[in-house]
C-alpha cells in the first residue's frame, strides 16, 4: 500500500486511458533479447547523469546526442534512467531517446506499480527492468506478465543466489546480474561469474555495472553472458557514442 502511494503522489500523473491512447502505445516494440542473442558484442549502453555511488557523472551530454551516438556506434540497445531522485533522469529523457533513435530502449526505473509499465510503453520503451531486491515473487510475476501483455521485454535484475531462486519464471526474457552491491556500492565481476551457472539457459544472460573495458566483456562471455549493460564508462567521457564505438569495432 505504501508503495502505491509513492507513485500516486507524483505530479502530473496522466490517466491510464490517456496513456493507452498515446501514439507510442501503438508502436511495434523491438525485442532487445532477440538482438542480444544474435550479437557478437551485446552492448546495452546507458544514459546516466548522476548516481548515488558517484554523484555527478556528466551533466553536459544531452540525451538526443547520446542516443544518436550509441546507435551510430552499433550498440544493441539503450538504457535510459527515468528516476529523478537518485539519477537525475526523467520520462522526458526516455521520450527524447525515442525521438532520436531506433534502438530498443530500456526504461531504467524502480518499478513498483503496473502504472509505470503503461508509462514506459507510452513514452517509447521496449524493455522494462524489474529488480528482485525490491519485489516479492508475486509482484515479479504480476509485473512481468503485464509487461509481456504489452509486448515489452522483461529484464530481471538479481545480485545474489536467493534473489535468483525467488525470481525464475517463464515471463522473464533476460536475467541480469548486477555486479554492484546496491547497499555498499562495491563492484565485482565475480558476482556475474558466480551466478552464471545457476541461470537456466532459456534466459538471455546480461552482466550489469562496473564494466570498464573490453577485457571484462571477453572475461564474461565464456560464462554465457550475451548482454553487457554499461553506463558510467561511456557517460563520463565528452562523447558517449564515440566511447561506445571503441567497445564495438
Ligand atoms: C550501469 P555502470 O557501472 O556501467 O554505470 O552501471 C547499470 O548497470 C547501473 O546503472 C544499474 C542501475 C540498476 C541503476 C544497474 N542496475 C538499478 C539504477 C537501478
Amino acid at each position: 500500500a505504501d508503495k502505491r502511494i509513492e507513485v500516486d503522489l507524483r505530479k502530473s500523473l496522466i490517466p491510464v486511458k490517456q496513456l493507452e491512447q498515446s501514439v507510442l502505445f501503438e508502436r511495434q516494440t523491438i525485442s532487445l533479447a532477440n538482438k542480444l542473442k544474435n550479437s557478437q558484442t551485446g552492448i546495452i549502453a546507458e544514459h546516466k547523469r548522476r548516481s548515488p555511488s558517484k554523484s555527478v557523472i556528466n551533466q553536459n551530454l544531452n540525451v538526443f546526442d547520446v542516443a544518436k551516438g550509441y546507435e551510430a556506434a552499433g550498440v544493441c540497445g539503450m538504457s535510459v534512467l527515468t528516476d529523478g531522485k537518485y539519477f537525475g533522469g526523467s520520462l522526458d529523457d526516455l521520450l527524447t531517446a525515442r525521438a532520436s533513435c531506433n534502438l530498443p530502449l530500456l526504461r531504467k526505473e524502480f518499478i513498483i506499480d503496473e502504472y509505470q509499465l503503461l508509462e514506459a510503453k507510452a513514452y517509447g520503451a521496449d524493455v522494462i527492468l524489474l529488480i528482485a531486491a525490491i519485489l516479492s515473487r508475486d509482484e515479479i510475476k504480476q509485473f512481468s506478465e503485464f509487461a509481456k501483455s504489452l509486448n515489452l521485454d522483461v529484464l530481471l535484475e538479481v545480485h545474489n543466489e536467493e534473489e535468483l531462486h525467488k525470481s525464475i519464471m517463464p515471463s522473464l526474457d533476460m536475467l541480469g546480474v548486477n555486479n554492484r552491491n546496491l547497499k555498499t556500492f562495491d563492484v565485482s565481476l565475480n558476482t556475474s561469474k558466480g551466478l552464471s551457472e545457476l541461470i537456466p539457459n532459456d534466459f538471455v544472460k546480461v552482466s550489469e555495472s562496473g564494466i570498464s573495458n573490453i577485457k571484462a566483456i571477453k572475461e564474461l562471455q565464456p560464462y554465457g553472458y550475451k548482454g553487457f549493460l554499461i553506463g558510467e564508462n561511456f557517460m563520463k567521457t565528452d562523447n558517449a557514442g564515440e566511447s561506445a564505438k571503441q567497445f564495438i569495432k
